[in-house]
């Protein structure tokens, strides 16, 4: 299958990110993507290609208008403001029994209105490499939709916690969800986002929620004791609408395939019962047993059997690229969810 990537994500880097109680690198890095890229190529996965230059306006179907036009003016805002340091980082929020219906003027405070954490920084090239991920998604989305059965999404920064009108969880926009309208807009009449980050994808969740139109599933580590805390309860399951449409699989620290792939199976017969004709996989590789700042247990050996299974649900397949740490292996699984797919 072709992979779409655009080196424009290497301008984000040197981040930090505010983590029990301190500023720390951020575990979001551009060595990340490199390593994907190489295991695409030296797996001979396909070609690998730029992404076309798309508007915004794909970006403002599922996300509000005044918060895509905020973040390109974030960096410019934090230099006019006199700040030095490494990184635009906010660190107030409108919270119950606050008023978060007043935007305010500073930066600093804009910050933390479009935000639900302080894992969102932005340096210099932050906002051309969301730019960039967002059209790499985009384009991976127009080669299937073109008659591909599959095309690979190398995004970053990732998407999964970015909402309608917040980021977060080293998100900015929904790389997924964008697609996933464009799917919608493109002759799709359902898709299905199958969410397999080891974090609960918060703002996927919260963009369908109310659609019967976009179908989400989600396997996370459960919330009451992972980030992002404040969502993906199994409970969820769609409001109005969109009830019966959104599935979330929480699962405890320590699961391993066993427990994960039956959680896997299930979602995957929700997909077959709901007949998308599109799936986009929200692809983290997170859940892997060395990853550093995740708790479950799956083995390199485990990501061919993902693609395997997603491949017998028959549609064709938009992988988007979310979250994995372990950089060292991250291609090695990442790539192996690809070549089990196609083999
Ligand atoms: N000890 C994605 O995987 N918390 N985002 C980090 C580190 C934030 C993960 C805690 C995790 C965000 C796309
Ligand atoms: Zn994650």
């Amino acid at each position: 299958m072709k992979t779409v990537f655009s080196p424009l994500h290497a301008g984000h880097a040197g981040t930090l990110e505010l983590v029990a109680g301190e500023l720390a690198p951020g575990f979001e890095k551009p060595s990340r993507a490199q390593f994907i890229k190489a295991r695409v190529e030296s797996e001979k996965l396909g070609p690998v290609i730029s992404p076309q230059d798309h508007d915004l306006s794909a970006a403002k179907k599922v996300h509000a208008c005044d918060y895509i036009d905020f973040l390109p003016t974030v960096w410019p805002q934090w230099e006019a403001a006199g700040h030095t340091g490494p990184a635009a980082l906010p660190y107030v929020w409108p919270t119950r029994g606050l008023r978060a219906d007043v935007r305010p003027r500073a930066i600093e405070a804009l910050l933390g209105f479009y935000s639900f954490d302080g894992g969102a920084p932005f340096v210099k090239g932050t906002w051309k490499a969301i730019k960039s991920s967002c059209d790499v998604a985009l384009t991976a989305a127009g080669l299937v939709s073109a008659g591909e059965r599959a095309a690979f999404a190398l995004c970053r920064p990732p998407g999964h916690h970015a909402g309608s009108a917040f980021m977060g969880g080293y998100c900015y926009i929904n790389n997924a969800a964008v697609a996933a309208q464009w799917f919608r807009d493109n002759g799709a009449a359902r898709v299905s986002i199958l969410d397999i980050d080891y974090h609960h994808g918060n703002g996927t969740q919260e963009i369908f929620y109310s659609r019967a139109d976009v179908q989400v599933l989600n396997l996370h580590a459960d919330p009451m004791s992972e980030y992002p805390f404040f969502l993906g309860h199994a409970d969820e399951q769609g409001d109005g609408t969109g009830e019966g449409f959104n599935h979330n699989y929480p699962m405890p620290a320590g699961t391993a395939w066993d427990e994960w792939s039956a959680a896997l199976d299930d979602a995957c017969a929700r997909v077959a019962a709901y007949g998308p004709d599109v799936v986009v996989v929200s692809l983290g590789v997170d859940t892997f047993e060395k990853d550093p700042i995740s708790r479950f247990r799956l083995k390199s050996s485990d990501y061919p059997l993902i693609g395997e299974r997603i491949a017998r649900l028959g549609p064709p397949v938009l992988f988007v690229m979310e979250g994995g740490y372990a950089v060292e292996e991250i291609g090695i699984n990442a790539v192996g969810v690809l070549t089990g797919f196609e083999d």
